[in-house]
């Protein structure tokens, strides 16, 4: 048994004799704590609710444009606290914006510039973030950069959208129960040479970690370890919902993956899926696969034909997958269903060829080193958490520095660096970088199969990814950390200061 596996075990042990299990996950009447026979390799990890299919409203709902102007989308966002049918007859006190879960869906054109006059209804202190996006430092939503905004008060986001890509918005301030309770919302900004579609659609992805009665599942360090991972999963905000398609075409899906800790290994069976996007936007060329891997955080954009007899349901799923703490041993889960309309298949646009270009970085004037650890903490304290407090907890690292008692690593403007990403435990961690879009250099020694602009990247346990990036444009302060944001809130996250030379 090596020395992490004995932490977890012992810290098991330590919750099941103080009375933590009683909502550890909540799974009392759906299944119960999975364990293996190998006591410490126990899962950490529940298991996935069965829930009948759920018909109504698929698609999010579009963020209205208060601005006339064409070159400029404003959008009102209050985050509030409102009930939301997750399931038909299912309503669920949550965490939203603007009452809707996901939050409305921003829609823009590269070059836009984009106001968000937002509005702090929550009883407690928020920030937006705008994952992916390219954005001025101040306007970033980071603690490090804005104070919170408090309950009451009112904050305006204006920047400029530089990038066509699916990115998303969730707050960075006490992020693993704020976007657990359901403060997420899509953002898509749109190009001038977007491929023919029949359809273009956003899927939020996501999983909540809920009680018997369906209401949300007390926060508890315990989850800490491999993340908060939920036992219901939700598309677009509801349970097992079933998207109407038309056959045939060449529908596109825009996936997001917010969930706290859930990898979603999508795949639609009986179909190949062609990869046209990742985080930073359009590849050089579409890519036919059998499989979509999305990490916290992550995107991908696909586009697919919908094969099929009129009036046939067909399941997306999300393999089975493992990132540590025995999630391999989970089965298959099915994340949402679509179900073929009764007409004639429409016809399907010609797929396309060539997309866009992706210069590669040149060589890097910089190296960095950062290696990814976790480690017990025999204190009671959870790093910067905000955990019960009580007894032992497990804290996350970068280079044996638990944020924000974290030194900034210093970057000048306009350098390009390779950072190697060096996990030193027995999980996975998707790793984030704020400010930037990054290109991969190797991944556990093996080149990328093809170029991409990315921002949020996984990084396979005891394994190294190296990635390249250019400090352009935006000076100021930068994140970066792991995206199962209960690993990011305790300690696994770090801040980049890039200036001027
Ligand atoms: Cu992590």
């Amino acid at each position: 048994m090596t020395r992490i596996r004995s932490i977890h075990a012992a810290l098991f042990a330590g919750a099941l004799l103080a009375g933590c299990s009683r909502d550890m996950g909540g799974m009392g009447d759906m299944g119960g704590m999975m364990m293996s026979p190998d006591a410490g390799d126990m899962m950490m990890v529940p298991g996935v609710m069965d829930v009948p299919p759920s018909e109504g409203p698929f698609e999010t709902v579009l963020a209205r444009d208060l601005d006339p102007s064409p070159d400029v989308v404003e959008v009102a966002l209050e985050a509030k606290v409102a009930d939301v049918e997750l399931a038909p007859g299912r309503r669920v006190p949550m965490w939203t914006y603007n009452g809707t879960l996901p939050g409305p869906r921003i829609e823009a054109r590269v070059g836009n510039t984009v106001r968000v006059r937002f509005k702090n209804s929550l009883p407690e202190a928020t920030t937006i973030h705008w994952h992916g996006v390219r954005v001025p430092a101040a306007m970033d939503g980071v603690p490090a950069v804005q104070s919170p905004i408090a309950p009451g008060a009112e904050f305006t986001y204006e920047f400029v959208v530089p990038d066509a890509s699916t990115f998303w918005y969730h707050p960075h301030i006490r992020s693993d129960e704020q976007v657990e309770r359901g403060l997420y919302g899509a953002f898509v900004v749109r190009g001038d040479n977007e491929p023919a579609a029949t359809s273009d659609r956003v899927v939020v992805l996501d999983d909540i970690l809920v009680n018997g009665d369906w209401t949300l599942s007390a926060f508890d360090p315990m989850h800490a370890m491999a993340g908060r991972q939920g036992n219901l999963i939700l598309a677009n905000g509801r349970a097992r919902p079933i998207a109407p398609m038309e056959r045939g075409g060449l529908h596109r899906f825009r996936f997001i993956n917010a969930a706290n800790a859930r990898y979603f290994r999508l795949a639609l069976p009986g179909h190949r899926l062609l990869l046209i996007g990742t985080d930073g936007g359009l590849l050089t060329a579409a890519r036919e696969v059998n499989e979509v891997l999305l990490v916290p955080g992550e995107r991908a954009d696909v586009l697919v034909v919908m094969q099929g007899d009129a009036g046939t349901v067909l399941d997306w799923k999300s393999l089975r997958y493992d990132r540590g703490h025995g999630t391999g041993e989970l089965p298959d889960a099915v994340v949402f269903q679509s179900r073929n309309g009764s007409g004639a298949p429409v016809s399907t646009p010609a797929p396309p060829t060539v997309l866009t270009n992706i210069a590669p970085l040149p060589a890097a004037d910089v190296r960095r080193e950062l290696r990814l650890e976790e480690s017990m903490n025999m204190s009671g304290e959870h790093g910067s958490g905000h955990g019960s407090g009580s007894g032992m907890g497990m804290v996350f690292s970068i280079n044996g520095q638990v944020y924000p008692n974290a030194a900034p690593l210093n970057a000048k403007l306009g350098a390009v660096e390779d950072w190697s990403i060096v996990n030193t435990t027995e999980m996975d961690h998707p790793f984030h970088l704020h400010g930037f879009r990054f290109q991969i250099v190797s991944g556990d020694g093996q080149a990328p199969e093809f170029p991409a602009w990315r921002d949020s990247i996984n990084v396979r346990a005891e394994k190294t990814t190296v990635i390249r990036v250019r400090l352009e444009d935006h000076p100021g302060v930068w994140m970066f950390h792991c995206h199962i944001l209960e690993h990011a809130e305790r300690g696994m996250m770090g801040e980049l200061r890039v200036v001027k030379p």
